[in-house]
């Protein structure tokens, strides 16, 4: 049997982060994706899973202990049948005293106590659950007692040290709930009736598959987003055609050097104008909910489509960045996404995120917000229309897209005031420049 080498794997931006709890005791056998270590930083709790399946021969790292990616932690003595499963993708098998990488693990953002979201995305092993908003901030022994009751953290108000959910705060709501009430399905969350079991089979045939890793995750957020952050969805429409035929002039320069120019990038460039224009836009609510952070930085969330689910890389600096840089960055973290290679640095800081399906199809949309962001806009596909123009109708190229917004940030003037500036610039890029 091997004995496998387990290191920290690539933890994000933290350089070191204090071990508060380890999960295993040596001759513990463990499956893949069992939890080994929790790490925590002033910022976020962290767990870092097995990524194989055998039995602990050797700790190395104690309760108190600062570690570091690429920190040597455990041995595994690996599994017979584990070796023998090509499906060991995470990390490479190796013999005793060789190093094996692990994938990152999945960071978990300390959860604004009021509302807690969203998120997608990693790879299709560990997932990093910071770029598309917060999650619960808890011991994994407390989540084991959430998941046992179906009780959601994210639905719970943590009153432990820097709003670490306790067990008694998930009794408080399991209490609080029982006492209103509302339905003992408490994963609907407070008053919400649960939808009804029904046996489909009893129609005709059918097929259960379990749901992908990331797809039950992002699931997760965007359902806590949908609960927690009172959603408007404004639509517009903006007349690229001068935008488009630029893009097309530019086409050919970008291919010789390996690009391809979507309208997207264009796009990204107006809304970062217009996000300095709209500092509210930019921006997250305080856990209380009572203040307004806004940020002075520009790193757009862009929704990818990829095999294993959504995610959303975060393309960084978008205000200092030109078209082709944008293009060459978006070309790589989408690749980079399609094939399960983000890291968690890929995925953190975003400030406001786009979701395009120009390239699919469909008129208008309502996303869901990327909380703790406060907004996000939805592509659609540009379409030739006439337009009147006081005398005649001329053929344009127009372009839907909605911005949906958290209600408690943005007034909706201020919304439809930001949509309507977005499409100002698309409308004439030489705006960008003023
Ligand atoms: N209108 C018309 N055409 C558009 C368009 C739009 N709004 N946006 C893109 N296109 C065109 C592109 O120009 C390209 O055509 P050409 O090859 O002829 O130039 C084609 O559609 C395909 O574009 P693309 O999708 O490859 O590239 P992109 O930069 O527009 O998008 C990415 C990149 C990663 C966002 C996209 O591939 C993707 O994954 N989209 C899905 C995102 C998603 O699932 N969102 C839903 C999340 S749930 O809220």
């Amino acid at each position: 049997m091997a004995t496998q080498q387990i290191n920290i794997p690539d933890i994000g931006d933290f350089d070191s982060v204090e071990v508060i709890e380890v999960l295993v005791s040596e001759g513990d056998v463990v499956a893949v994706d069992d939890s080994l270590l929790t790490l925590e930083s002033d910022k976020a709790t962290m767990e870092i899973p097995s990524p194989v399946a055998g039995k602990i021969t050797k700790i190395a790292v104690s309760v108190g202990d600062d570690v570091a990616e690429g920190d040597y932690v455990f041995d595994i003595e690996v599994s017979a049948d584990a070796q023998s499963d090509s499906s060991q993708k995470v990390t490479k098998e190796v013999a005793k005293e060789e190093t094996t990488e692990v994938a990152p693990p999945a960071p978990v953002v300390e959860a604004p106590k009021t509302a807690p979201v969203q998120a997608p995305v990693s790879n299709s092993k560990p997932v990093n659950a910071q770029s598309m908003g917060a999650a619960s901030h808890a011991s994994p022994s407390v989540r084991a007692f959430a998941r046992k009751l179906g009780v959601e953290l994210t639905q719970v108000t943590g009153t432990g040290p820097k709003g670490r959910v306790q067990q008694t705060d998930v009794e408080g709501l399991i209490k609080a709930v029982m006492q209103s009430g509302a339905s003992a399905g408490a994963t609907s969350g407070a008053g919400i009736p649960p939808i009804a079991t029904i046996d489909f089979s009893k129609f005709g045939e059918t097929t259960t598959e379990a749901l992908g890793r990331i797809k039950k995750i992002s699931g997760k957020f965007l359902h806590a987003s949908w609960l927690n952050v009172p959603h408007v969805t404004q639509f517009d429409e903006c007349d690229i055609t001068e935008m488009d035929q630029f893009r097309k002039d530019q086409k050919a320069i970008a291919e010789k050097q390996g690009i391809k120019l979507t309208p997207l990038v264009f796009v990204m460039k107006a809304v970062v104008k217009a996000l300095q224009d709209f500092p509210s836009v930019n921006a997250s609510l305080s856990p209380d909910s009572q203040s307004i952070i806004k940020k002075q930085y520009y790193n757009i969330g862009i929704a990818v489509d990829t095999p294993n689910g959504l995610m959303v890389p975060v393309v960084k600096d978008v205000d200092k960045k030109g078209i082709y840089e944008l293009s060459r960055d978006l070309m790589e973290l989408s690749g980079k996404a399609r094939e399960g290679k983000l890291s968690a640095s890929d995925m953190s800081g975003g400030t406001f995120t786009i979701s395009s399906l120009g390239g699919i199809g469909g008129t208008q949309f309502t996303p869901i917000v990327n909380a703790p962001e406060v907004a996000i806009m939805g592509l659609s596909k540009a379409k030739m229309q006439p337009v009147w123009n006081g005398s005649e109708f001329i053929p344009r190229l127009i372009m839907p897209f909605s911005v949906s917004y958290d209600h408690r940030a943005l007034d909706g003037a201020e919304g439809v005031r930001f949509t309507t500036t977005v499409g100002k610039y698309l409308s004439d890029l030489r705006q960008l420049i003023l």
